[in-house]
């Protein structure tokens, strides 16, 4: 028993020695490490911090064409800060003097953000500028990668492209419209950071960027610069308030160009108004006035009540109807419907209008386009208006057989034209090029009777037209002047005026579209015929020739070289 009890106690005290050793171990070691080590293993806990960055895509390039770029995103160099990290280090001067700002305003910008853990210091400078910055090495201060957009046709194509924000994310025109297209998708990587931030190593990529996709517009880079001078150049000698221009392939519906006045800078936009942004050509509508009376003729000739050699009594120039009077500048007699178009009589259009079934001129005006969008995709697009015909009265047709009453948009009435162009076709308007067979378009009009109104806008341009600026050289030309008071509050005003030209060319075998509109020629001159026509003719002959599309005029041999006989 006692025996026992000895051996029992001889354990326990080795045990527990044991035990006191083991604290002893634990003690030491304690010591050890917070008083020896401390420094050391604090150090390697802060340096390896991982943090998730994302990296930036590439946003697709947007082209003409031909392949031509009209939006590039290039690398440059952007620098943030954890201000917290950077009111601690010094040399705050010199970073200022690398960065190109101000040193107040980087300390203001450092104080005010302090409990942010992330400020942008500058962003998108030259590699070159970047490089400086990043050479003194300002503990605190990262640099990223990000792309700038530049537009390589500066103010030519300003309104159809639109622009990025800085971000590169669309927000205007075509990058607005197309933003999911060319955005791409941000990539993330993780990041080993050192305690003052500075990133040591790229551990791993998570997930790589998808680049954006490039963009190819229907746009043609040379044909747009045309219209693009051709307008700012009548704009600018009628002092008009503004204008557009919009030239489309009559065979597909591809816009070829599309600009407006006043334009805009997309490489340098400070202090721009948001007004000069606008692609009036699209968002903007106007009363059509006289450009509009050939799709009414269109109409009256499709019902088979009118032909080409109908007449009709414009007497005494002006024609009384329910609910006002319709007058034209002088009385035009009997005359058949290319003078009626020659002299613009909107007495003879109110007449053909009067004597056709409103609800199939209204059927047949939708048919053009007119109140709805075109599909262009266009952000901001107008439908305009076009009034259901259960709301015409008797002056509502008649006014609106000559442009009066219904509001278009110049992309529309291109649009509309085009059908006139392509036998009566409507393509939808597209401003991306399509290499596919195209899609068969509706039919609005039959082939003969499209023939047959651009004959009457062939002919209504001939020795009588006040519109001689519209013609080509070698080229039959089509198409409509128009000259309209601009509605305001209280009527219609007397001095303010939209000139207008539309029209297409080869006559024979169309091409192209041309509309152009200036908005208020406020220098004496203001008539489609003079302020309009003249851009168009301009337009069409650079755009005929650059296209390479062949001649359909002979060219006419003097009476002379006749005379003189065979040459030997
Ligand atoms: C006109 C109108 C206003 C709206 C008339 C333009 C109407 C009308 C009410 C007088 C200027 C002007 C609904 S005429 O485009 O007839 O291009 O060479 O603005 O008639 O009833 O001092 N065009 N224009 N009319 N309104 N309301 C002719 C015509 C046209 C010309 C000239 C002069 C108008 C021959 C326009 C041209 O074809």
């Amino acid at each position: 028993m006692r025996h026992t009890d000895e051996r029992w106690q001889r354990r326990s005290l080795v045990l527990l020695t044991l035990f006191a050793l083991a604290v002893a171990a634990l003690a030491v070691r304690a010591v050890q490490l917070h008083v020896l080590d401390g420094g050391f293993l604090t150090a390697q806990g802060d340096a390896r911090h991982l943090r998730t960055v994302e990296v930036p895509a590439h946003r697709g390039m947007i082209l003409d064409r031909h392949g031509e770029s009209l939006a590039a995103s290039t690398p440059v160099d952007s620098f943030w800060a954890n201000p917290s990290e950077l009111l601690a280090g010094e040399r705050i001067a010199a970073l200022a003097d690398a960065l190109e700002i101000d040193r107040t305003r980087l300390d203001a910008l450092l104080r005010e953000r302090g409990d942010r853990t992330f400020i942008w210091l500058r962003r998108h400078m030259s590699p070159d500028e970047a490089e400086r910055v990043t050479q003194l090495d300002v503990p605190g201060v990262h640099r990223v990668r990000e792309y700038r957009r530049y537009y390589p046709a500066g103010e030519v194509a300003s309104h159809l492209l639109g622009f990025t924000n800085i971000d590169d994310a669309g927000q205007e025109g075509i990058e607005l419209a197309f933003d999911e297209w060319l955005r791409g998708e941000p990539g993330r990587k993780q990041v080993l950071r050192d305690r003052l931030g500075r990133t040591v190593a790229d551990v791993q990529g998570i997930r790589q960027p998808r680049p954006g996709r490039d963009l190819t517009l229907s746009i043609d880079r040379r044909v747009q610069y045309l219209a693009y001078r051709e307008l700012k150049a009548a704009v600018t000698e009628h002092g008009a308030r503004g204008g557009s221009i919009v030239v489309l392939d009559s065979r597909t519906g591809e816009v070829l160009a599309m600009a407006n006045q006043p334009a805009f800078n997309p490489n340098n936009r400070q202090g721009l108004v948001a007004e000069r942004y606008r692609n009036r050509a699209a968002t903007d509508v106007l009363e059509p006035g006289s450009s509009f009376k050939p799709f009414v003729i269109a109409a009256a000739l499709q019902s088979g009540r009118f032909d080409t050699r109908s007449r009709i009594d414009t007497s005494p120039g002006l024609l009384q109807v329910r609910g006002g009077t319709i007058r034209d500048v002088r009385d035009n007699g009997v005359i058949d419907i290319a003078t009626l178009l020659t002299r613009s009589s909107n007495v003879g259009a109110s007449r053909i209008a009067l004597d056709l079934d409103p609800e199939q001129v209204w059927t047949m005006l939708q048919a053009f386009g007119f109140g709805q969008p075109t599909a262009s995709g266009f952000p901001g697009e107008q439908a305009g208006l076009l009034n259901h015909f259960v709301q015409w009265r008797e002056i509502g047709l008649a006014t609106l057989s000559y442009g009066y009453g219904i509001s278009v948009t110049p992309l529309q009435l291109a649009q509309a034209y085009a059908v006139i162009a392509a036998d009566g076709v409507r393509h939808p308007v597209t401003l991306i090029r399509s290499d596919e067979p195209l899609a068969a378009g509706e039919r609005v009009l039959s082939t003969t009777v499209a023939r047959d109104m651009r004959r009457l806008l062939e002919v209504s341009l001939g020795p009588d037209s006040t519109a001689t600026g519209a013609r080509v050289r070698g080229y039959r030309v089509a198409g409509k002047t128009g000259t309209a008071r601009k509605s305001t509050a209280g009527g219609y005003a007397l001095d303010r005026h939209t000139a207008a030209f539309a029209g297409m060319a080869p006559a024979s075998n169309p091409r192209l579209v041309t509309v152009v509109v200036i908005d208020e020629p406020s220098r004496g001159a203001y008539y489609g015929g003079q302020v309009a026509a003249p851009v168009f003719g301009r337009v069409m002959s650079g755009a005929l020739r650059l296209l390479d599309i062949p001649p359909d005029e002979l060219p006419t041999v003097p009476a002379s070289v006749i005379a003189a006989g065979p040459q030997r």
